[in-house]
């Protein structure tokens, strides 16, 4: 047994799988009309399928019987062309589907769908207009759209029976529609006046015959409308599979920014968000160095005092050469008891060393910086009068601990060793002292940056609006751009599929 398995042309197979993906995304509507397109595809039918519309009581049905020369279409005063109804009009070029549709101001909905049916099938349109009708918002819209969609159109003004000339000259008229088709931006291929009543301004022969043109080049006005429908569905598709995230998106920017944006000012708003947002980061730093900065040239004035501080003059070296030199394993006092003797000597030397620097550390470095601290915390005039209770937390150690800490027992047999334990016991003095005044000053300045913080507020805030306002911004944009490349990759994937020989197809 032999499984049958149907051959489509690639094209056909393009628009079917297409079909199917639409229908698995839950666009029945959408696939209805790509099975339509398909089934027309296969079918082979390149008879151009023309849709007529435009508003109730146009002339449309009139007019299609005038094309076709034929009275089988019931016109009339009611909209009666419920059903889109079509007829083959045969031209002496070939044959065109005219397809007559209700009304484009029909309020029922069911005609509203028959006719964005018939549009979708439409190779091409013609849009009927009233003569006095011409303005419509409905009418330009209408046309506007299709144009967008890359439809070939054509424009028609009918009823120009119903022109009086000793109330307007003929071309005056003609120059105002003119006029009013170009202020919406209206450039479609042809433009006829015509009446399906006798009258001397008709072209009704005109319009004809630019027909039999479309049905002579039958083969492409057919195949490029056809994928120009497949190109417009695609695209709505895509736009409503994104409507509800991108609508959601755009409320969102709607509520931040407090007002409606016009879309198109979107990119050159963002930037201006993005550049207010630089400014204001700007002067947010620009305020945190000048504190850092602050901070570490009064940190660095302390640090300049200590260092200044002379705690071991003359006087005091020499007690300290004394006691290291006391240290030696060859010092010796006395030779009855010596023993007893040599200790009570180093413990004599010691204590005076300790107790010289003690005084001296007291004197002109303790004091001192403790005093200096005093004044600057009451000179400042953002430093709080609590700190000066922090002050007397600055201590410094000089006791016999301290002093042994420093003896290097390896270095004691050399002769310049002295000084150098000297300025060693001097440094660890002031290593408190570093330490001391670095943790009081830790504790103001944390206890000042609330006091920062507080005058960074205004600025940090405007920082976090503009950084919401321009988060919702890049959103919206972001979504759209999804959007986008979406209906590209899916149109791409079509013209895969179709292995190619879709050309000519406006983005
Ligand atoms: N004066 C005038 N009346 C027309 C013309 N064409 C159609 N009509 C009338 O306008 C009404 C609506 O015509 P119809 O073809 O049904 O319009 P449709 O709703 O657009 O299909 C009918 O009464 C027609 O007889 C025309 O060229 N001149
Ligand atoms: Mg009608």
């Amino acid at each position: 047994m032999h499984e049958v398995v149907a051959m489509h042309h690639p094209k056909v197979q393009a628009l079917r799988n297409l079909r199917a993906r639409m229908e698995a995304a839950g666009d029945a509507d959408i696939a209805s009309r790509l099975a339509d397109l398909a089934d027309r595809l296969e079918a082979g039918d390149s008879r151009p399928h023309i849709a007529f519309c435009g508003l109730f009581s146009a002339g449309k049905s009139s007019l299609i019987n005038a094309i076709a020369r034929t009275q089988a279409r019931p016109t009339g005063a009611v909209p009666t062309t419920a059903a889109v109804e079509s007829l083959e009009y045969e031209g002496p070029e070939g044959t065109l589907i005219l397809m007559d549709t209700p009304g484009i101001d029909s309020t029922d909905p069911a005609h509203q769908a028959e006719m964005e049916a018939a549009l979708h099938r439409a190779d091409g349109v013609v849009l009927v207009m009233d003569y006095q009708h011409v303005e419509a918002e409905e009418n330009l819209e209408l046309a506007h759209s299709l144009l967008a969609q890359g439809k070939r159109l054509l424009l028609v003004v009918n009823q120009v029976d119903k022109h009086v000339d000793w109330e307007l000259d003929f071309s005056e008229y003609q120059r105002r529609v003119e006029e009013t088709l170009e202020a919406y931006d209206i450039r479609c291929e042809g433009l006829y006046y015509t009446s399906t009543r006798a009258s001397v301004y008709s072209q009704l022969d005109d319009l004809r015959r630019h027909l039999d043109e479309w049905a002579a080049g039958a083969d492409d006005v057919a195949e490029a409308g056809l994928w120009k429908s497949v190109r417009e569905l695609v695209r709505q598709h895509t736009a409503s599979q994104f409507r509800p995230a991108v609508d959601e998106a755009w409320r969102r920017v709607e509520a931040v920014l407090g007002s409606a944006p016009n879309a198109d000012e979107i990119p050159k708003l963002r930037e201006m968000l993005a550049q207010e947002w630089a400014r204001a980061a700007d002067e947010r730093d620009r305020k945190l160095k000048e504190v850092a900065a602050e901070r570490e040239a009064v940190r660095q004035s302390f640090l300049r005092m200590i260092d200044l501080a002379q705690i071991a003059p003359y006087e005091t070296t020499e007690r300290g050469r004394l006691y290291v030199e006391s240290l030696r394993p060859d010092f010796r006092v006395g030779w009855l008891g010596w023993r007893e003797k040599t200790q009570r000597e180093r413990a004599g030397r010691k204590a005076r060393f300790v107790a010289d620097l003690a005084e001296r550390t007291d004197k002109y470095l303790l004091v001192p910086l403790q005093n200096a601290l005093r004044e600057w915390v009451r000179t400042t005039p953002w430093a709080d009068a609590a700190w000066l209770e922090d002050i007397p937390g600055i201590r410094l150690t000089v006791d016999e601990a301290l002093v042994d800490a420093q003896v290097r027992p390896g270095a004691i047999g050399s002769d310049t060793y002295p000084y150098q334990y000297v300025k060693d016991v001097v440094a660890a003095i002031k290593r408190q002292a570093y330490g001391g005044l670095t943790q009081v000053l830790e504790t103001w300045w944390k206890a000042a940056d609330a006091a920062v913080r507080a005058a960074l507020a205004p600025v940090e805030a405007r920082m976090n609006d503009l950084q919401t306002r321009f988060d919702a911004i890049a959103e919206w944009q972001g979504l759209v751009a999804e959007q986008e490349a979406y209906a590209d990759r899916v149109w791409r994937e079509v013209l895969e599929d179709a292995e190619g020989g879709v050309a000519d197809v406006a983005g």
